[in-house]
């Protein structure tokens, strides 16, 4: 049976994470377990998944597990610390990874699992920009900014993927064990997505609906200044992957 594991990278999200868990493990097509990676959030993001865990674990089955790290904080090692907790100590064939704020539906990961399982893909990714997705989360600017450099990385990178920003993806182990998350937050999905493709991964999209966060905050700014810091950011990437090979 396929072993899906679920990298949940929390900072501060005390008030989505139950509801997250929940989510996903409700929704779980093959056998799945949740691995939440805290970076010691002072809002006690960490017992409440304590709580919602002694709830699922029995003394056979682990489907809630914790990591909470003290001593490095950032998106992108925190994803990289569960993939590599995933799959060597669960043994995870299948690692999924989402945000923690509920702008993913939970609902659609059992979709990206199937895209793997059913699809033959050894990358799924949840797409805002392919029919059936959108971003309703954020305002005009941002979504505007968000299409721009999409359609930037599609001209430079290949149109296998229209959502390189996406965050919301799932993979199979090989593919994690090939590839590690270079970066500091969202330009990690650009570079692990072009990577991918380019060592004949087969990639495939799946639609999803991006919704806003109703509790806590987000940890990037919400003002141009900050989104034009991210974006240039991303340029960046990929203008420096065109020429990698
Ligand atoms: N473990 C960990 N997770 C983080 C860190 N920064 C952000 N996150 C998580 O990354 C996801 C996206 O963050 P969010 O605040 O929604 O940023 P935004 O979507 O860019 O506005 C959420 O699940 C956050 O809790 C961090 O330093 N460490
Ligand atoms: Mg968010």
């Amino acid at each position: 049976m396929t072993l899906v594991c679920t990298v949940l990278p929390t900072y501060n999200e005390r008030d989505n994470i139950a509801a997250l868990i929940e989510g996903v493990l409700t929704n779980a097509v093959t056998p799945h377990v949740v691995l939440v990676v805290d970076d010691n959030s002072p809002d006690g993001t960490a017992d409440v998944v304590r709580t919602v865990a002694s709830r699922y674990n029995t003394a056979d089955a682990l489907r809630v597990a914790l990591y909470v790290r003290t001593g490095q904080k950032g998106l992108t090692s925190a994803i990289q610390c569960g993939i590599d907790f995933a799959i060597e100590s669960f043994g995870a064939d299948i690692v999924t990874w989402m945000d923690c704020d509920l702008s993913m539906p939970p609902a659609d990961v059992a979709r990206l699992v199937r895209a793997i399982v059913e699809g033959g893909a050894d990358v799924a990714v949840g797409s805002r920009w392919i029919e059936g997705g959108d971003d309703v989360a954020h305002g005009f600017m941002a979504r505007t900014l968000s299409l721009v450099i999409n359609r930037f990385a599609v001209a430079l990178l290949g149109d296998d993927v229209h959502d390189y920003t996406s965050g919301f993806i799932a993979a199979r182990a090989e593919v994690l064990r090939t590839l590690r998350l270079r970066g500091d937050y969202g330009e990690y999905c650009i570079d692990l997505l072009a990577r991918a493709g380019r060592r004949g991964f087969r990639l495939v999209e799946a639609p999803y609906i991006c919704v806003p966060r109703t509790a806590g905050e987000s940890k990037t700014g919400v003002n141009l200044w900050d989104y034009l810091v991210k974006g240039r950011k991303y340029v960046g990437t990929v203008w420096r992957l065109r020429k990698e090979k």
